[in-house]
């Protein structure tokens, strides 16, 4: 029989009120054993708890039968005064009555096993948790929502129905069924392959959205990029000297710029140097600016194109430094915007360039996109198995089945559908206690 959970819902430390949750078959009888028996099903009742003729509180109990409660078991929640000594009463009461401390994730883990959610919705609840900017939260809510489950859903569906009719095919070929049958699963698997390959385009999206959009200061030594990196911060997070090749590791702050997180990278002055430090940090920076989103050259008047250019992609912003000393020339090839840390000059302009072009990058995506690598690899999966079936389809009916398989199990694979033991501690072991 599965063991009664329970844990603190609500942060710890002082508080006005601290939840903590209870799953399964041995609620009642530990709501009893408190002096709380039978409290009617979801509505708060003030109960003074004790145990032992010991005080824990008064409390308000709220009890959720089964099966309707967010695992699919029998929960409670105990509203307590948020005090550590409440807290610690009412928890030690609790593993006096042989309940269990829950792991991490598991309430949520018990509504999965439950049927109450599927493993994207489940992912949302973490993600939920997590969010710190509107847009994730925003993105977090349609997946729990099941709108990202329906996606995968109606992929599923299709893929299904082009299955059925090529083993229609397969397994009665000489009777009633008409001729190319199977012929006829193409059409719907070249939409279906349209649909992944558009959920794919917008995986990236979501997958910034939820994590953050990468930005990279690159430039040569001295140039400026550590004073603008503090400036964006608004803390002295990077050390600033005249004396070139300061910064070695790659300084990376979290930020919210126009309601999106954004990871912004300092990195070492691109330059050719003997010594193993620097050159470790220069190789460094390039591997940032590589992988990121967006790259803000920065170059102080008088820099050359130097190192930096081969890194800067069309889109990247030039950031001219230095505006109180001299003003550099705008380029050709490239946007750019004046600035100083010295003045505040531009810091402004900046900040809205870069709002800007995270709404640009990141709004507008499908929601809810894919959003997380595990999803983007089971959907690479799916589009590459359903693509060879394509193919087999026109020489082979026969041969595509094994192939629409694999992609109906890929694609499974994201909800939870089937064969998912070993994906489940990959996905739980994040989460809070309590969720
Ligand atoms: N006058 C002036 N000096 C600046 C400005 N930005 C940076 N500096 C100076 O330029 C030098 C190098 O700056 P730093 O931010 O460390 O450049 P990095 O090597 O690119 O990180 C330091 O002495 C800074 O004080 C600016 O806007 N105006
Ligand atoms: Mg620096």
């Amino acid at each position: 029989m599965t063991d009664t959970i329970f844990a603190l819902a609500t942060p710890p430390g002082r508080g006005a009120i601290a939840i903590i949750r209870l799953s399964g078959p041995r609620t009642d009888e530990a709501l009893a054993a408190l002096g709380a028996p039978g409290p009617k099903p979801r509505m708060a009742s003030l109960r003074t708890l004790a145990l032992e003729g010991r005080q824990i509180d008064q409390a308000l109990v709220l009890r959720f039968p089964a099966p309707n409660s967010y695992t699919g078991e029998d929960c409670a929640e105990l509203h307590l005064h948020g005090g550590r000594a409440v807290v610690e009463a009412a928890s030690g009461a609790l593993i006096a009555l042989g309940l269990r401390p829950a792991d991490p994730g598991e309430f949520t883990r018990r509504a999965f096993e439950n049927g109450r959610m599927d493993l994207a919705q489940a992912e949302a609840v973490a993600d939920l948790i997590d969010a710190e900017t509107t847009a994730q939260a925003a993105q977090a809510l349609g997946q729990l929502d099941g709108a990202l489950s329906e996606t995968y859903a109606g992929f599923r569906r299709a893929l299904l129905k082009a299955l059925a009719l090529v083993e229609a095919e397969i397994d009665f070929p000489d009777e009633e069924v008409p001729d190319n049958l199977a012929r006829t699963a193409g059409p719907v698997l070249d939409g279906l392959i349209a649909d992944l390959k558009a959920a794919l385009a917008d995986a990236g999206r979501g997958e910034r959205v939820r994590e953050g959009y990468r930005i990279v200061l690159i430039g040569e030594t001295n140039a400026g990029k550590s004073s603008l990196f503090n400036a964006l911060v608004a803390r002295e997070a990077a050390i600033v000297t005249p004396i070139a090749g300061t910064t070695r590791d790659v300084l990376d702050a979290d930020l919210i710029i126009g309601g999106y997180a954004v990871t912004l990278s300092d990195t070492a002055g691109l330059r050719d140097s003997d010594d193993v430090v620097e050159a470790e940090g220069v190789r460094r920076a390039r591997a940032r600016a590589e992988q990121a989103e967006l790259r803000l050259w920065v170059r102080a008047p008088g820099d050359g194109e130097g190192a930096a250019a081969p890194f800067v992609r069309p889109g990247d912003l030039l950031v001219l430094t230095k505006a109180d000393i001299d003003r550099s020339a705008p380029s050709a090839d490239h946007e750019s915007i004046v600035v100083s840390t010295a003045t505040g000059e531009g810091l402004a302009a900046l900040h809205d360039w870069i709002a800007a072009r995270l709404a640009r990058d990141l709004s507008g995506a499908d929601f809810p996109a894919v959003t997380r690598e595990r999803h983007r690899r089971r959907l690479e999966e799916a589009l590459a198995a359903v693509e060879t079936g394509r193919r087999a389809l026109d020489i082979a009916p026969e041969m595509a089945g094994d192939d629409l398989r694999r992609a109906a199990e890929a694609l499974a694979r994201v909800t939870g559908a089937i064969g998912v033991e070993d994906i489940l501690g990959e996905v739980f072991s994040t989460f809070c206690i309590g969720k």
